[in-house]
């Protein structure tokens, strides 16, 4: 009996070995987290409908683009850092989803998102942003370490669209070549007419260079059709998610001088108090300010185009292209239509003189001079300004692959004429020393901008 009570106990002894042994082993694969090199599912609301258009990004890798989710609400993120991350949805109309990764199989982790629906409470004065960037008693002031302290910042900047000859797309050593060229003349600032590449914002950041960044609107848009609204609102929402996060965003600025185009009217500016309000609601009390784009200062004030300010209380700022030798005169009517700040986001004059088809570079220089001395004497109201342009772009009139003289008469230049390809304040010139990139050769504006920046 006791040897096979004893029997029995070994049986009982092998038995758990056996069972601790699997089980333990069984724990070992579940508590091994496997990092995952992709990311992947699918965003639902709590219907089960597919959502469309959600971002999706890692907060715990900044450097990894995020995404968009397709019509079925796809999203896949590929090449992820190894490491345990955390996973971010955002769509407007929905609250944020924030929750860890699970462990990968295969180097994939899976993940189905549910978002619920959000309301959102638009006060009826807009607050002062808490965010890197604000507005403050007619300042622009930033916080870019984000410890609380604001420092006025004044605009000092380029409008920027450095397209190569032959209308080529830019390249990552061209994009190199901008941020060494904007380092070097004590830029802060860039302004464009839509979206950049993020990476190059990120990259100008880390040297001191923000975006003012343009929201580009099709002119050929009637803005009185609500599908037509509607269209811009969804690329808009898409627009300001994308570039939200980005440390190298400055403000927002809506369009391109639209009241020349489709927006002189009141559909126009009332579309750009929707944006606005809209974009406060993606960022919260962080946001970033919004300017309208205007050509000169046209409707500014005026109720019947609902370009006033109580109609525009979303609003921040006003971004003017002003093309005039007496920027001051203007800066002063400006005042008695808004109490709302200004930044030129265009001024200046081109470098050829029309009359004799030669450069006047000296001449552009001064231009450009008495201009900034304009800007700096209005700095009670006006936040800086962008000077037209960075590079000679050889695109915008016949062959894109000759510098040609085409353009429009003005009274403001020197010579009565605006040749458009020809505004660098960097003169282009074809490749030379066969590196693929167009020689950049600083105009005497260039340096102008530089002695005063400094
Ligand atoms: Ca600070
Ligand atoms: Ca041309
Ligand atoms: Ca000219
Ligand atoms: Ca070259």
């Amino acid at each position: 009996m006791i040897f096979l009570k004893n029997k029995f106990l070994f049986l009982h002894l092998i038995i758990f070995v056996i069972i601790t042994t699997l089980s333990c082993s069984g724990k070992g694969d579940i508590n091994q987290y496997q990092f995952p090199k992709t990311i992947a599912g699918q965003v639902k609301n709590n219907s089960g409908v597919p959502l469309e258009n959600a971002k999706v990004s890692l907060p715990t890798a900044l450097d990894v683009e995020p995404v968009f989710t397709n019509v079925q609400g796809y999203f896949r993120i590929e090449n992820i850092p190894q490491s345990k991350h955390k996973i971010k949805v955002e769509l407007y109309g929905y609250e944020e989803y924030l929750s860890d990764v699970p462990s990968a199989i295969n180097g994939i982790s899976t993940i189905n998102i549910i978002l619920t629906k959000k309301d959102y409470i638009t006060p009826s004065i807009k607050p002062i942003s808490k965010g890197p960037v604000r507005i403050y008693n007619n300042k622009l002031q930033v916080d870019f370490d984000g410890d609380g302290n604001y420092s006025d910042f004044f605009i000092k900047g380029v409008a920027f669209s450095p397209t190569p000859i032959g209308n080529r797309p830019i390249t990552t050593q061209q994009e190199e070549r901008s941020v060494k060229y904007l380092k070097e003349l004590y830029a802060n600032t860039i302004r464009t007419y839509s979206g950049i590449n993020p990476e190059l914002m990120r990259k100008l950041a880390s040297n001191g260079v923000y975006c003012i960044l343009g929201f580009w609107i099709d002119y050929n848009l009637d803005l009185s059709i609500p599908a037509n609204r509607e269209k811009i609102k969804n690329e808009w929402v898409k627009f300001v998610l994308q570039y939200k996060d980005n440390p190298g965003l400055l403000m927002w600025n809506l369009g391109n001088e639209q009241n020349y185009q489709n927006g002189n009217n009141a559909y126009w500016y009332s579309l750009c108090q929707e944006l606005a309000i809209i974009a406060y609601n993606l960022e919260g009390e962080k946001y970033h300010p919004v300017a309208i784009n205007n050509g000169e200062i046209f409707n500014i004030g005026d109720v019947s185009k609902k370009a006033d300010d109580n109609s525009l209380t979303y609003i921040d700022l006003w971004g003017l292209n002003l093309y005039n030798y007496n920027l001051s005169t203007r800066i002063n009517q400006f005042k008695t239509k808004t109490i709302k700040p200004l930044v030129i986001t265009e001024f200046g004059i081109d470098a050829l003189d029309n009359r004799t088809k030669q450069e006047y570079e000296t001449m552009q220089a001064v231009f450009d001079s008495l201009n900034w001395q304009q800007i700096i004497s209005s700095k009670n109201v006006c936040l800086g300004g962008t000077v037209f342009e960075f590079t000679d772009e050889w695109w915008k009139d016949k062959d894109p692959w000759s510098h040609d003289y085409g353009g429009y008469s003005t009274n403001q230049h020197p010579d009565g004429f605006s040749n458009e390809e020809w505004w660098g304040i960097i003169r282009v010139l074809p490749d030379s020393n066969n590196d693929g990139m167009d020689e950049w050769i600083p105009r005497e504006a260039y340096y102008m901008f530089q002695r005063n920046w400094k």
